[in-house]
Order: C-alpha cells, then structure tokens, then sequence
C-alpha cells in the first residue's frame, strides 16, 4: 500500500443511458491542483462507461489502494448523472468515513442548499462554478471552510453557507492547463459522436431561459495555447474534433483568428483533421463567417435553434424578435450553408410546455421548405431532437418554483425516480440525448409535477399522449426530404443488463432514424 498526507480522487461517476464522453473538467481540475500542489497525490477514476455495480467494486479499490492522512473525493455532476454521483458519495463515506466528499459540475452547483440539506450525511461541500481554484484553496486550508472562495457547506450549525464568488482563471492561467492527464491521454471516450471534445473559452453570456450556463463573461484561451491544443489532439491520432465552446463564433474578431490558425494548422497538418462546433442563428449571419469556417475546415456546425415557434422562442428566451429571428435562420441556411461543404445540423426542443399539434405543424411547415432548399442542392439538414427539460438554477426553474408548477426540491425526488426507470432514462437517451437530465416539463402529469412526488410506474408520472404526439411529430420531420433526425442510440452508454423494452419504449417507438449524419 502507497503512503501519502493528502490525496486528491477525482471521480466521474457512471453515466448509463447518457451520451458517452468523460468530462474534460476533470482533466483541468487535476492537471491544476497536481501543478499548484505536487504533494497531493491526484487522481482521475473514470466510472461512466460502468454499471454501478462494476463502479462501486472499481471505486472500493481505488479508493483502498492508498494509505493516506486526508483523502478527498471530489464527484462531478450533471443532473442526469446525480444520483449516480451520490451512489458513489455513500459508497466512499461507507468505506472511509472520514473522507471529504466534494461535489461539482452543473448540477450541484446550481442546487446546493437543496443538495446540502438533502444528503448531510455524505456530501460535505459544494463546489460551485469553476472549480479550479476553489478546490486548490480547499485542499490548502482545510478544515477552514470559511476562507476558501467558491464554496457551500453547512455548518457546525447546519446553516447553510456559502463563500463569496472565486475569482475566475485567468487567461495564462487558462493557457497552462493541459488537455491530457500525464501519459493518461484523454481518458475514456473522448467526446460524442466519435469526437474528441475540445473547449477554446468558457462562459456565455446569454440568458436564454432553458440553459444551465449563461450570464457569464466568455473566458477564451489564446490563439496559440489554442494550436498547441489542437496539435496536441493530432499528435494523439484524433481527426475529428468537436469544438463545444457555448457559443462558437461569439465575436467577429475571435472568430477570424481561431478559424485562421485552423486553417494553418490544417495546411501545417496536410488536412488532416475536421471540426465542428455549435453557435447560435446570429452569429452566423455576419458577412464572411460561414466562408471562414469552411475555409478552416469546418465539416458541421450545431445551431442552437431550439424552436421555430414565435411563442415558444419568446418562452424560451432565444430572442425578443421571433419574426426576424426565424428570417434569419432560412438565410443563415439557404443559400449560406447549404452552399459550402458544412454540414446543417439543427438543436431543436420538444415537449415543451403547452406545446401542441399546431406547434409541430409548424415546424414540419419550416422544417420542409429547408428541406426543398437542400435537396436542391442535393444536400441534407439533419435535426438533433432534445426534450424540453427544467435544469437547476435556470430561468425557467425559478418561474417554476415562483408558479409553484413544482417545488424547489423537485430534482432530489424526480431524479430518484428517474434513477430507478432504467428502460425511461434509455428511451430519453436514445431519442433525445441533450436535454435529458433535469425535469421534463412537457411530458410529465402536471399534478404529479405539482406535488413533487414521483412514485410508481411510467404511466402514473408520464403524460402517454405527449410522449405519443412528440414520437408522432419525429416521425413526421423524418418523412421530410431532405430533414433527417439523428439517433443518438449508438452514442449512449448502454447497460447491458437492462431490458430496453417496456411499454413507454413501445409507446414512443418511432422507424429509427437515418444514421449516418455525423459520418
Ligand atoms: C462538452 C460537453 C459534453 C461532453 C462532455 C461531458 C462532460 N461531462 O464534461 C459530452 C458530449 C460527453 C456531454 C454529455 C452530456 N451532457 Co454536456 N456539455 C458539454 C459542454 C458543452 C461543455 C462542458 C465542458 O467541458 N466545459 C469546460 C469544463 C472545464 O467545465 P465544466 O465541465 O463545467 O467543469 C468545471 C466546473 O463545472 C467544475 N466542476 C465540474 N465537475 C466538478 C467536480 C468537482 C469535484 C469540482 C470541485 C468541480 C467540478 O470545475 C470544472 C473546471 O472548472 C456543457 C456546456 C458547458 N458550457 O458547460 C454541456 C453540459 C454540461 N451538458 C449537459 C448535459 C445535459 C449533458 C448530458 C446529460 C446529455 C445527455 N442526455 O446525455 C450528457 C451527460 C453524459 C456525460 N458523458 O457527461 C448540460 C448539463 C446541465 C445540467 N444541469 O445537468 C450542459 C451544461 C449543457 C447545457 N447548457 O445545458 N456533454
């Protein structure tokens, strides 16, 4: 057994039923604390591809492989995968109950009274936001909670506390982490879709109302440490990179130096890498941005559309103007991208509140004259289906509260049961992917969303008739031509020990997508 004074275990807890990719915060806290503080001995376990029975045995040895004076395990969260993420918080407790349980990522963050109070037993401290700093002035001044920024706890008390902001890393700060772990590479699976997964700048400064990030100044790396970056990927063998900056393309300047260097970079490289990335409608409407991305190489941009319904485009914060908004994303298309070697890939919500069959008429209508528009050119769009769901700290989970549709702690008892609905959280991530996680509004019994009290089976939660229509309306855009709609089922983590059939599954089954669109 291995001795040291502290020890720092960063753990990404299983993900089944989600879109397969380890999170590359992980690699930026450790690669950070490991340079900031040598003497900590770090850690990466990797437990997402994992059934949580083969988890909970590959984090009882990881954690017992080490004799140490303090251990820390610090777990990241998404909503999807917080129950997990607690699972593996009792697991540790149970195993070493002096160890300090951290909690990050999306989820806990934007939750952590709730978190806090729900779960004293086993996590003893939020971690909210960027974590890069604030985990280095834990491990420094632990037990002193009060001095580190950043932070949630309770106290001696119980009183919930949380610590002033944490100042945001810099820029050099953000140039000197690494994107691989020592000689662990990447680890796991590098991103979604057969991508490696690569982030230029964090933030976004945006509010759309559904979206877990926003309100933030955007905080790029500079265009060199971007090459390095890069370079570093190609070295590795990777050719295809997904580039999952918020907001790619956010300013005119930024967004000509990084598709320069790419272009060097590719010329450097003799073409041989691709990249895409996601943005909004907007941004691609500036004179001469396509021309550079497909310049640079860009083989597919995402564009964050979420709805062609005025009402729902208001709803969803995306934009004051649904009018010109909608003007937009047809030029934006045709004749701009469908022109260039890019490929058209639209994000779009469904189930969202209030929704109905004049909404999906509506988009098909939308949808179909985009369609006639590639087929002339003898292209294809494809959409990315994503149900409509509430995440903590949104816009839309504070109305929500404020209209008492739900109760503040909605996600501990929704994601319990959730948890517990294998062949649901399958269904979601097969046909949705993005945007399962937190509280699916649209297709939920709005008594039971009311209540907070998500007990029973499928049909006693689940609205059949709205998962009925949104199966039915995806089959739809998927008999347009030129529209096809992505299946996400070979890109999700998948148990193999659970049964996928089950009477929603069926309910909602719908002719599987045309594959291929990433390919
Ligand atoms: C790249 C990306 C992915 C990648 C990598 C996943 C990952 N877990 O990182 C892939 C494609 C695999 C993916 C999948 C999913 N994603 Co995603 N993804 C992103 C994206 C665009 C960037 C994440 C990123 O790398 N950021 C840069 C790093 C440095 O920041 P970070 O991840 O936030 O980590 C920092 C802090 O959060 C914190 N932190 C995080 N964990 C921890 C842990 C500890 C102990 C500490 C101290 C701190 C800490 O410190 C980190 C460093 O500063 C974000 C949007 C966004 N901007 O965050 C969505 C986002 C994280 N994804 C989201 C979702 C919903 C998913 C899926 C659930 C979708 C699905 N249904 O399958 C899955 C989850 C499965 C999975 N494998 O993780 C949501 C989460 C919202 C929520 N409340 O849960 C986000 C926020 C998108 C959104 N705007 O709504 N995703």
């Amino acid at each position: 057994m291995e001795r040291c004074q502290q020890r720092l275990l960063l753990v990404m807890p299983p993900q089944l039923g989600l879109l397969s990719g380890f999170a590359a915060g992980l690699l930026s806290l450790a690669n950070f604390v490991r340079a900031c503080m040598p003497e900590v001995r770090t850690d990466i376990l990797d437990l997402s591809a994992h059934s949580l029975d083969a988890a909970k045995q590959q984090l009882v040895r990881s954690v017992g492989s080490h004799q140490v004076q303090r251990l820390f395990v610090g777990i990241t969260t998404t909503t999807a995968s917080y129950q997990s993420a607690l699972q593996m918080a009792q697991l540790v407790r149970d195993m070493v109950p002096r160890a300090i349980i951290v909690l990050g990522g999306h989820h806990a963050s934007a939750d952590p009274e709730i978190v806090l109070r729900s779960h004293p037993d086993i996590v003893d401290v939020i971690v909210i936001g960027e974590g890069e700093h604030p985990l280095r002035e834990l491990l420094r001044h632990y037990p002193s909670l009060e001095s580190v920024f950043g932070i949630a706890y309770l106290d001696d008390n119980s009183h919930f506390t949380r610590t002033g902001a944490s100042k945001p890393l810099t820029q050099d700060e953000l140039d000197s982490i690494p994107i691989t772990y020592g000689d662990k590479g990447l680890i796991g699976t590098p991103g979604k879709f057969d991508h490696a997964t690569y982030v230029s700048a964090r933030g976004c400064p945006l509010r759309c109302a559904f979206c877990a990030v926003g309100n933030d100044d955007i905080r790029a790396k500079s265009i060199p440490a971007v090459i390095r970056n890069i370079e570093t990927l190609l070295g590795m063998g990777f050719s295809r990179i997904a580039i999952e900056d918020n907001f790619f393309a956010h300013s005119p300047s930024r967004t000509r130096e990084i598709c320069e260097a790419l272009s060097d970079i590719r010329h450097r490289w003799h073409d041989a890498f691709a990249w895409d990335c996601q943005t909004r409608v907007e941004s691609l409407a500036r004179r001469d941005t396509i021309e550079l991305m497909a310049k640079a190489g860009c083989e597919a941009v995402y564009i964050g559309v979420e709805s062609v319904h005025p009402k729902q485009l208001i709803y969803l914060n995306k934009t004051a103007n649904p009018r010109e908004y909608l003007e937009t994303l047809t030029e934006v298309v045709a004749p701009a991208l469908l022109n260039t070697s890019i490929r058209c890939y639209l994000n779009l919500q469904f189930g969202l509140p209030g929704e109905a069959e004049d909404h999906e008429r509506a988009t098909c209508a939308v949808l179909a004259a985009l369609g006639r528009l590639a087929v002339s050119r003898g292209k294809h769009i494809t959409v990315f289906p994503q149900l409509h769901v509430v995440y903590p700290g949104t816009t839309h989970f504070k109305q929500g509260v404020a209209q008492r549709c739900f109760p503040e702690d909605v996600f501990e008892a929704f994601t319990r049961w959730e948890f517990s609905q294998t062949p649901v959280l399958y269904w979601l991530g097969e046909h949705f992917a993005h945007g399962t996680g937190g509280i699916p509004v649209g297709i939920l019994k709005p008594h039971v969303l009311k209540s907070g009290n998500f007990e029973g089976d499928v049909d006693d939660v689940v609205d059949t008739n709205a998962v009925f229509r949104i199966s039915a309306a995806l089959r739809e855009i998927d008999r347009i031509q030129g529209v096809h709609t992505f299946g996400y089922g070979d890109y999700i983590v998948a148990n193999t020990n659970s049964a996928k059939a089950t009477a929603i599954c069926k309910a909602g089954a719908r002719t599987p997508s045309k594959k291929g669109a990433v390919r």
